[in-house]
């Protein structure tokens, strides 16, 4: 039974990390519930052009603030590109990669404040304060471990590049985290996820998203130790990635894109893992023993996050399972 107060943790990233956390807020808002704690993937970040890019740690707080870019899935709605334009005209950053003129104000904003001797944790709090967000957001970590790509060729490239310039075409071989496990988890993570009844699992990229939280010396651990329930969202409809580039990055690690192998990727917590229960789309309803075998409770609830109305049933699925 979920309490009348739960409190929830959410480890998101990515679109499907934004969109969920959307959901997330409208559900304990209609529960009458605290705030949940998202802790976001912090892998995806990079140095540009002298500043400091986060982009799930943006994605997540322009979705909660309603100034996203949704049709793009990422960047601030109604955006220019008047200081873009000047960048490439100097040669300057990546060709490939667009920094918009608002957001720019946000990389500028952040980097200011971590010249000043903030920690990542820090300006997250203090940027937090602009917009009413109704989510307590915390990065995984406070350290630099951004995720780089090991290819087939034998070469290495960070995410964003790989991801952004090639759209994940060139064939990886394994994911890479250089300095993950001297990193910690940022203040107030493990005390989150100790202090929780539930923790959600965001149908987030398995691989580049909910992997680097995870991979976080402690965070696993936490995850595992929990009184909480664990429950993860399926990223995967109808044998299918829902967006992104999921199945690529899946394939790599050596899990087929199906919503029982992702389950299995994850782990019972009975078993090593981290769930507990795992939610798989209709069209997946057939996977469900094979969920059930691998020692979790399947809920079967349609997956689509078309809205906040959508995401908010999911996520309301998810806190009761
Ligand atoms: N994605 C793109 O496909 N092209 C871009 O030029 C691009 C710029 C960009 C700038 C700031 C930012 O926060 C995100 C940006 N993204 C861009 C999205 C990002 O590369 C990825 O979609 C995420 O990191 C994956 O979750």
């Amino acid at each position: 039974m979920l309490p009348p107060q739960p409190r929830v943790v959410v480890l998101a990233g990515g679109v499907g990390g934004s969109k969920f956390t959307l959901g997330v807020r409208a559900a304990l808002r209609r529960l009458g519930a605290p705030e949940a704690t998202v802790i976001v993937n912090t892998g995806d970040d990079l140095w540009l052009s002298g500043v400091r890019l986060q982009p799930d740690v943006d994605s997540i707080t322009y979705a909660l603030a309603g100034v996203n870019d949704t049709e793009r899935g990422w960047g601030r709605a109604g955006d220019t590109e008047r200081v873009n334009e000047e960048l490439q005209a100097w040669g300057a950053g990546w060709p490939w990669f667009t920094l918009g003129d608002l957001d720019l104000g946000t990389h500028l904003a952040r980097t200011g404040w971590l010249r000043d001797g903030l920690t990542p944790t820090q300006v997250l709090e203090r940027m937090a304060q602009r917009w009413p967000l109704g989510i307590r957001m915390l990065p995984m970590t406070d350290s630099e471990v951004d995720t780089h790509v090991l290819l087939e060729d034998g070469g290495r490239l960070h995410f964003q590049e790989w991801w952004t310039r090639h759209r994940a075409k060139l064939t990886p071989r394994a994911f890479e985290n250089p300095g993950v496990a001297d990193a910690v988890p940022a203040p107030g993570v493990a005390e989150a996820i100790a202090g929780a009844d539930v923790v959600l699992i965001a149908p987030s990229n398995p691989v580049v998203s909910i992997g680097p939280i995870l991979s976080v010396p402690g965070i696993r651990d936490a995850v595992r130790k929990t009184s909480a329930k664990v429950v993860g969202v399926s990223p995967i409809i109808g044998g299918r990635v829902v967006r992104g580039m999921a199945d690529v990055c899946l394939t790599a690690i050596g899990v087929e894109t199906s919503a029982a192998a992702v389950a299995r990727h994850y782990g019972a917590r009975s078993a090593g893992g981290v769930l507990d229960a795992w939610l798989l789309a209709e069209e997946d309803a057939a996977a469900a023993t094979d969920v059930e075998i691998a020692g979790l409770r399947a809920v079967v609830a349609p997956l689509w996050m078309r809205d906040e109305e959508t995401s908010a049933a999911i996520a309301e699925v998810a806190l009761r399972a």
